[in-house]
């Protein structure tokens, strides 16, 4: 293994990318490899990166290589091994002059911020690099990015670990256990209020959520809602969306993905169906993953779902195959 590895960070001066970028370099993420960091905005809000490099020098990071930034996404991709696509328009904004309110509008605007990001990844991002789309709508953004990078070697992924998180804390507090008791916590589908957290194959303290959670009316009126809804109810709480949890998802996606998972297990995050569990191939959809011992990056196939589960999963699906549709002029 290199003793050093190259990050690229996009949206580098937003809420997320403040939390996210000095876990990158503290040692614990990437173990002892020194941490070469790329960080990437837009040309209005790239000067501002300089007193957040300013910072992270004043911080004392042993293990920080180099840190550069940049509004040039191509040159910053050279030779990357990890990117964290964070930056995207967010809903609401005024872009050129519109309003953007409708997802149809935010899936074209980050579409097109994609395919660019996508082919300099595909051309100038190292063959084996992995890529994490946070930025919405990340599931349909990475579809993009993936489809223009034309580099099959590279793995694209698009961030359900908030969720998963967000799943794994109500789950703690609705049976008493310890957060770090609960394992194999999935979110399927899309990043979107139609994802489907995963009651019946979630692991608790031992035993299948199957087993261990039976109570159905919760699970349908509270704990599904409950994830799906818990972006709005921080935005509604804070006035802001969520930044430091879903930063701190984005590094335990990270370690997932660099540490073998321990057997029996697997974490969350959206990939490129192979067809597993019948949903349709080539869509980024969220899957249970296994990191193997050689590195690669795995589907888990052998999870049971019921009826009620296979349901709630084609909503999404039927959402995502929606996206991919608005999309479509895109993928050229
Ligand atoms: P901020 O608005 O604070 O920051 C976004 C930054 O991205 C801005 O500084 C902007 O200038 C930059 N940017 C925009 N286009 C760019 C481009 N082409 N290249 C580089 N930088 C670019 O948003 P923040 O709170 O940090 O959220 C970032 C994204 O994460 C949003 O799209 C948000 O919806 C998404 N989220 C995704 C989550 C997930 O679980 N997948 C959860 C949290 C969050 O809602």
């Amino acid at each position: 293994m290199s003793s050093s590895v190259k990050v690229v960070v996009t949206g580098a001066a937003g809420q997320i990318a403040y939390s996210l970028i000095p876990r990158l370099v503290d040692g614990k993420t990437f173990g002892n490899r020194k941490v070469d960091l790329s960080l990437v905005e837009i040309p209005q809000v790239v000067s501002k990166l300089e007193g957040l490099v300013m910072e992270l020098e004043d911080s004392y990071f042993p293990n920080m290589g180099t840190v550069s930034y940049t509004d040039d996404f191509k040159e910053a991709s050279k030779d990357a091994d990890w990117f964290l696509l964070v930056g995207s328009i967010p809903r609401g904004i005024v872009y050129n002059g519109k309003k953007i309110e409708e997802r149809s509008d935010l899936l074209s605007i980050n579409g097109g911020i994609f395919v660019d990001q996508g082919q300099a990844i595909g051309s100038y991002g190292k063959m084996d690099a992995k890529i994490l789309v946070v930025g919405n709508p990340a599931n349909t953004n990475a579809f993009i990015g993936k489809n223009a990078a034309k580099n099959n070697s590279q793995l694209w992924m698009a961030m359900t670990m908030l969720d998963s998180n967000r799943a794994k804390s109500i789950i703690s507090k609705k049976t008493n256990s310890n957060i770090s008791d609960i394992k194999n916590m999935i979110i399927w589908g899309n990043h979107s209020p139609t994802m489907y957290p995963d009651a019946e194959n979630v692991i608790i303290n031992g035993s299948l959520g199957s087993i261990f959670l039976n109570d159905q009316c919760w699970i349908e009126e509270s704990f599904i809602p409950s994830v799906q809804q818990r972006g709005k109810a921080v935005i509604d709480a804070r006035g802001a969306s969520s930044a430091t949890s879903a930063a701190k998802a984005a590094i335990d996606t990270v370690i997932a993905c660099e540490q073998p998972t321990e057997s029996g297990f697997c974490f969350s995050a959206a990939i490129t169906s192979d067809g597993s569990y019948d949903i349709p191939e080539g869509l980024i959809c969220g899957f249970p993953l296994i990191r193997l011992d050689n590195g690669a990056i795995e589907i888990k196939r052998d999870l049971s779902l019921s009826e009620f589960a296979k349901e709630k999963i084609n909503l999404s699906i039927e959402e995502l195959l929606a996206e991919k549709e608005a999309v479509e002029h895109l993928m050229k």
